[in-house]
């Protein structure tokens, strides 16, 4: 059995899933089940404790690509699969959210809007994309679209990644040791990284202070990549330019939380890459038919690597 334990829309999710797997026996919460007969999950963040009534659960196929919640509790049993959407829609948003702020900070779109506190008429000298460095940090399914789309409009982009990875048209570099001298060499630092011991606290005060002067950076992975009390300092003294947050190590944001009115911030409420219902059931039921082959589903978690 296939159980959706789902905050919201569970009645588009479970119609989704009947049609792409009328051959399973499907049922979502609050609908009483037989806990022992569920052998896989879909879900995003369930209460603590949820998953220990599942004795022969196989795999749990997550509402999302990061994983971080999921691998962090202590009710999910080891040999149990954790299945993230790779994709499944949310690469084309994030494109779409990198691209704004790209072509915000390159066209100078950000100073303009100050300007136009002031009734300021001052042209910027143009910037073309060919001048403009964007480093992406993550070349997952992800990031890999998020580089080759800005590869494609011209500018000049680097990728990084923790093992190495070879994309057209990006200087592709990998491991901790590249890193620095990737971001001395960033106009546009764009992060898409997940949340896992090797990126959170990844941007720290001494490697976002390699970024060159006037550079920018645009986070819509996890909020615990970047030490955002040492950005909110390189803002103030003018040594970084802006960002465009859209996540933060604790969410919702608090409403009295001063980054909401840094004027050099852009904040935005998660939503650089929404779950797509009918794409994400398409990935999840393949993953499901991929299991009960014996074979390995699309975006299965490597444990170990945290993701
Ligand atoms: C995700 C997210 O992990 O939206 O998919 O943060």
């Amino acid at each position: 059995m296939l159980y959706l334990s789902i905050a919201q829309e569970a009645e588009h999710w479970l119609a989704a899933f009947r049609s792409t797997l009328p051959e399973l026996e499907i049922n979502a919460w609050p609908a009483p089940v037989d806990p022992s007969r569920v052998r896989y999950i879909v879900t995003w963040n369930p209460p603590a404790g949820f998953f220990a009534d599942f004795l022969n659960l196989e795999a749990v196929f997550a509402q999302g690509a990061g994983i971080d919640k999921l691998l962090a509790r202590d009710d999910l049993a080891p040999d149990v699969h954790i299945v993230r959407l790779s994709n499944a829609g949310m690469a084309a948003q994030m494109v779409e959210y990198a691209l704004f702020g790209v072509l915000r900070f390159q066209r100078d779109f950000d100073h303009y809007a100050e300007q136009q506190m002031d009734g300021a008429w001052r042209q910027h000298p143009p910037r073309l994309a060919e001048a403009t460095r964007v480093s992406v940090l993550g070349l997952g399914a992800i990031g890999a679209a998020v580089a080759s789309t800005l590869a494609g409009l011209g500018y000049r982009v680097s990728g990084w990644s923790r093992s190495p990875r070879e994309l057209p048209g990006i200087r592709c570099v990998h491991g901790e040791a590249a890193l620095g001298a990737l971001l001395a060499d960033t106009d546009i630092l764009v992060g898409v990284l997940p949340s896992t011991p090797d990126t959170r606290g990844l941007l720290n005060r001494e490697r976002l202070a390699l970024l060159p002067a006037g550079a920018a950076l645009i986070n819509a992975g996890r909020g615990d990549l970047i030490d955002l009390a040492a950005l909110v300092e390189l803002l103030d003294n003018g040594r970084l330019r802006g960002a465009q947050l859209d996540v933060f190590p604790a969410e919702p944001l608090a409403a009295d939380d001063a980054l909401w009115r840094h004027p050099k911030l852009l904040i935005t409420p998660h939503i650089a890459a929404a779950t797509l219902i009918e794409p994400s059931a398409a990935q999840m039921a393949d993953g499901i038919r991929r299991l009960q082959a014996g074979e390995l589903p699309a975006g299965l978690v490597e444990r170990q690597r945290a993701y």
